[in-house]
Order: C-alpha cells, then structure tokens, then sequence
C-alpha cells in the first residue's frame, strides 16, 4: 500500500492517488481526504481507505507517471530534518574532508546523535524536479537516505529522501554545516508515502544510488539500513526532547553511500535513488 500526491495538469487540481497491493494506481476521490496527512485519526493511526472512493487511474506507477501530472511530496510537510553520520562510512568520509576529524567521531559514538534543521516546506524538491547544487560551492553530493514521517510524535510512514549536501563548504568548517545543508532546493522526497504498516523491517532495507551525466552511468553505491547505528526510533525520541514537532514533518536518516572523493555533481546530471519496496526517487541537478 503507497500514497502519492500529484497535481492534475488538465485542472489544476490536487489529488491523492493510492497505490493497491496488486499496483494499481486509483485516484482517491473523497472531500473529507485532501491531502496524505487527512488519511490519519487524531491518534496519528491510518484509515480505512472506503473503496467506494476509489477512481481507477492506471495499471501501474510507471503508467500513473506518463499520464498529465506533476507529482508532489508525498507529505505537505511543514518542516523536515535530518540526522547526521548515523553510518560508519559518513563518519569515516567527513573525517577524511574535514581538518577537524574529531568531532565526527566524538558524535559517532556520543548517545546525543547529530540532528539539524533541513527544509521548510517551500524548499522542497518535487519528486522529478530539479535538486540544487549551491553556486558557491566547488565539491556537491546527493546524500540518499530513508526518511520517515511523523504525526502526533509516532513515526506513521516512509519515503525515500535526498538530503543534498556541499562537502567543500561542511569540509572548510563544521559551523559552516547550515550553508552547506539548508539552502535553496537542497531538499526532496517521494515519490511514495509507504504507511508504517506497510512496510516490513524498514530498519533492513537496501537503499541503492545511480547517477548518470549525459545518459552514461557516473556513479552507483548501495547500503543497506541495517548498518545505521541508531534506529529510526531511537531518532525520533531525540528529536522530540524538549522540541514540538508539528504533524507531517519529514525525517532524513542520514547516509551510508558517499560518492568517491574525486566525484562531484555537475548540472543537468540525473540521480535515482531506490529504497526497497519504497521506491524509487529521480532528481535532475541544477546551479541555484
Ligand atoms: O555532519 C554532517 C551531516 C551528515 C549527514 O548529513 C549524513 O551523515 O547524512
Ligand atoms: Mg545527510
């Protein structure tokens, strides 16, 4: 079971589509559901989704795709946020770029994991549109990672998130982290929201990266979330200490892949990240 959301182009309207076991994409035509985030009770449990609602759209999601839409984050998340060198290998490559290796390590393996402020909702990427890589930034990465989502302070789903990220500016020094995290179009998720439910294990998924430039493979790397040091549960509880997260909010879990120093984005390059029974998440990189 996944949820989308999309903009019909036709209308101009938006609208939830519903993803079946059998992959059938159906349009969920109710007016008491407008977005994702009405699909759940005031104790944060999902739905029943009432067939009688259910307008047959297309086969499957590569079908659903073709048709004349746009998708959206699958959640209107009004903040999203990251954790930080949750995996050996960040740990390993921030110390390798940075001439302050310490601190990585110190929070490796401190209890107080590293959180950080990632997007407001008007910084999103769209699921197919273009991430940024920032102008003033000589060394850029996509960062792919599972990202869950929380309403009333449980953790009610997944997607796949690309947290897009400026080695050379986090390199030159850790306090630079905001700039090299938060700016223009440095954020995107999607395609699906995968209901908590839904999902088996989401702390044994493989999570695979491609990016290519002019149609020729440039980069592949694969993790798996079993080698996360911390548990999407055990990041949730930190992130609610003494700090009120609103319905809806996004969650980036860190990264395990981590491109080859000599690698960085380039314009136009194309980035596919696939997170099992998930999905699959494409951005094109623009300068911004
Ligand atoms: O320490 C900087 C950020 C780390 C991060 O974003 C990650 O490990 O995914
Ligand atoms: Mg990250």
């Amino acid at each position: 079971m996944k949820f989308y959301q999309y903009i019909d182009k036709n209308t101009g309207d938006k609208f939830i589509a519903y993803e079946s076991i059998d992959k059938k994409i159906y349009k969920l035509d109710s007016s008491a559901i407008r977005n994702t985030l009405d699909l759940f009770t005031d104790n944060g449990e999902i739905k029943n989704i009432d067939e009688q609602n259910l307008v047959f759209l297309s086969k499957n999601y590569n079908e659903f795709i073709k048709m004349n839409i746009k998708l959206l984050p699958p959640i209107d998340s009004p903040e999203t946020w990251a954790f930080g060198v949750t995996y050996m290998d960040s740990m390993k490559e921030r110390q390798a770029e940075s001439d302050s290796p310490d601190v990585y390590d110190k929070v490796y393996n401190a209890d107080r994991p590293e959180s950080f402020f990632k997007a407001t909702y008007d910084r999103l990427v769209e699921p197919g549109g273009n991430v940024g890589i920032r102008g003033d930034s000589e060394w850029n990465v996509p960062e792919p990672e599972l990202t869950f989502f929380i309403c009333k302070n449980k953790i009610i789903g997944f997607t796949v998130g690309n947290d897009m990220s400026s080695r050379s500016i986090e390199g030159e020094n850790p306090l630079y982290l905001p700039q090299a995290k938060v700016y223009s179009r440095s954020a995107s998720f999607g395609p699906a929201f995968v209901p908590i439910g839904a999902i088996n294990e989401h702390q044994k998924l493989s999570v695979e990266m491609k990016i290519f430039r002019n149609n020729s493979e440039v980069f592949s790397g694969k993790c798996n979330t079993s080698q996360m040091k911390r548990n999407c549960n055990y990041l949730l509880d930190w992130l609610l200490r003494h700090n009120d997260i609103p319905d809806g909010t996004a969650v980036m879990t860190g990264t395990g892949i981590i491109p080859p120093p000599e690698f960085t984005l380039m314009p136009s390059d194309k980035i596919f990240i696939t997170i099992e029974n998930i999905g699959t998440l494409e951005n094109q990189v623009t300068i911004v």
